[in-house]
């Protein structure tokens, strides 16, 4: 990186401090993984620290000491949709008030797709939007010799910033970094022994991403805002070796790949596989139904000795109609999905299934379509994880948006309302007063099924919930389970609680 065009600026080296904020109430802490890959542009460069707020619980204290080192401190903070922005806004928003030379900076799902709310605070002062590898480090140069995020505009892709008049704007996204091309990640910027759990994978469990994008367009999914069908990873043998390194240095004994789409390329995930045959990992990854079943069972073999335990799936639905009205593309059919969990069942490898149900216009066809066909699947494969979102528009035009939007939904306009009770509970996919099209019958319908479903199949991803207490959720619940009656299950929500009962999709694994 030259820093032409940047000369006769004097050199301004605040602190810079790259936040994640507290991602999940369960705190149980994920690898900060998006401040790991922007850091890794700036070793060597510029130094800087990663203070995560899961970890951390007095973490504005953190940040107000870290940043009090210097002149024009930078506040880098990547933030999701829920829980961190809840996290996020009144801590940026205080600093801000702290530090007036402060530089807040956003980057991540939330703010590449929602800029303008961002702007609109006026306490933040630019987001850098989509994969910002090596954006974020060329905005870090020029804010580092003192011009504003405006003066930076022309230097930085991605950026979005408000001008002397106080108005917004963006450039266009950055090209997605080749991951092969890209620095490994400094892992000495973190502590990690803090981010190994005990999860159903095994003992010692931690994330890794070795990919960008996903060459689909779902049009219920942000990645699309991002990535626009672009999929560009490691090779197998560099995904290997950084496993090899965490057994190596931490006595990691399994991983979860977070990668939108891991397993978007048979060859990779088979060379990936035969890698770490030896190793002893058990690992976890994201990938398409369709894809995969074209693998050989060469590749299912290898995958299986290697210690693939689990994938997590997008079935989406139970209707073609509708998986067609979702671009779901590819060769995705309900056929499939069924044809996949029988297919795994064979190789004893786990499907997890995630359902997006409720969809405008009509979601009474379609979740009486999807419900029946997760008792399907249960009867074909009883292990089978089943996961059920209830669809949350994202801002991707020409889709389920389009119908949700002439029924009268639209996105907040300020941070302040994004942050509301309401809104938080949107973003978890959870709730339904946001949503016009979806009556509470239909909600709690939902709702009811799901309760019923995880006391007579409870999840097996938590370690805690085995023997005496799954036969005690399964009897509670076999009549209803049986006789479709899903009324008011208070029973089973009383067992639940008792239990601690969690789900992998809202707090990880
Ligand atoms: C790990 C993870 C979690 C972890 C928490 C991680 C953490 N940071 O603490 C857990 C399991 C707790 C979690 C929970 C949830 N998650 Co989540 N999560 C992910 C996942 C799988 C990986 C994120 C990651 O580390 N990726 C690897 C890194 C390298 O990539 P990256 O994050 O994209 O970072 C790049 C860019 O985004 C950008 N960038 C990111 N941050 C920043 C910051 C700055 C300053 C800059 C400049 C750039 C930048 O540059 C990075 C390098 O290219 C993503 C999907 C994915 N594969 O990305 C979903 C994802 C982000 N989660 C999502 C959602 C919806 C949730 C939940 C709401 C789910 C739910 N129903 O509860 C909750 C909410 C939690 C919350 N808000 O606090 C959605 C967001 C969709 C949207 N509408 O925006 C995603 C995209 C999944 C999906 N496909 O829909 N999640």
């Amino acid at each position: 990186m030259t820093d032409d065009g940047l000369q006769g600026h004097a050199r301004s080296s605040g602190p810079l401090v790259l936040f994640n904020p507290c991602s999940n109430a369960g705190r149980k802490p994920v690898l900060p993984m998006s401040l790991l890959a922007i850091g890794a542009l700036l070793e060597g460069e510029r130094d800087y620290s990663i203070v995560d707020g899961t970890l951390d619980r007095s973490v504005e204290q953190t940040l107000r000491a870290k940043l009090s080192g210097g002149p024009r401190p930078i506040l880098a903070v990547t933030v999701m949709p829920g829980p961190q922005l809840e996290q996020a806004v009144p801590v940026c928003r205080q600093l801000k008030e702290e530090f007036p030379d402060l530089v807040v900076v956003w980057g991540g799902y939330f703010p590449s797709q929602h800029w303008r709310a961002c702007l609109a605070s006026g306490w933040l002062d630019c987001v850098v939007r989509g994969h910002a590898d090596l954006a974020f480090a060329e905005l870090v140069r020029c804010l580092g010799v003192g011009l504003s995020p405006a003066q930076c505009a022309e230097r930085v892709p991605g950026l979005a910033w408000r001008d002397e008049r106080g108005e917004v704007h963006t450039n266009a996204l950055p090209p997605i970094p080749r991951p092969a091309e890209l620095p490994h990640w400094n892992l000495a910027r973190v502590d990690v022994p803090s981010y190994l759990r005990k999860t159903f994978l095994g003992e010692r469990t931690i994330g890794y991403n070795s990919s960008y994008g996903c060459p689909f367009f779902c049009n219920f999914c942000a990645v699309v805002n991002l990535v626009n069908g672009k999929w560009l990873a490691e090779p197998g043998e560099r995904v290997a070796d950084a496993v090899r390194t965490y057994r190596d240095r931490w006595d990691v004994d399994a991983v979860e790949f977070v990668d939108n789409n891991f397993f978007t390329q048979e060859k990779r995930v088979a060379r990936f596989a035969e890698e770490v045959l030896d190793l002893g990992v058990s690992w976890w990854g994201e990938g398409r139904i369709d894809t995969i079943l074209g693998y050989s069972d060469a590749t299912w073999e290898v995958m299986r000795d290697s210690g693939l335990r689990m994938i997590f799936l997008g079935a989406e639905s139970g209707s073609d109609e509708t998986l067609k009205r979702m671009d779901k593309g590819g060769r995705m059919s309900v056929a499939k999905t069924l044809e996949m969990v029988e297919t795994m069942k064979r190789w004893d490898i786990v499907p997890e299934l995630s359902f997006v149900l409720g969809n405008p216009p009509d979601p009474e066809a379609d979740m009486r379509a999807t419900l029946s066909l997760v008792k399907k699947v249960k009867r074909i494969n009883p292990k089978t994880e089943i996961i059920l979102y209830q669809y949350t528009p994202v801002p991707l035009d020409g889709s389920f948006f389009d119908e949700a939007r002439d029924t009268g939904f639209d996105f907040p306009e300020s941070l302040e309302e994004w942050v509301s009770d309401e809104w938080r509970e949107f973003s978890l996919r959870r709730d339904r007063r946001k949503l016009p099209w979806v009556e509470r019958r239909q909600h709690s319908r939902l709702k009811n099924f799901e309760r019923v479903l995880n006391a007579y199949y409870p999840t097996s991803t938590m370690p805690s919930l085995k023997g005496a207490r799954r036969v005690m959720l399964r009897g509670l619940s076999s009549w209803r389970y049986w006789t479709g009656f899903h009324h008011a299950p208070y029973e089973l929500a009383l067992a639940q609680r008792l239990l601690r009962y969690q789900r992998p999709e809202t707090t990880g694994f």
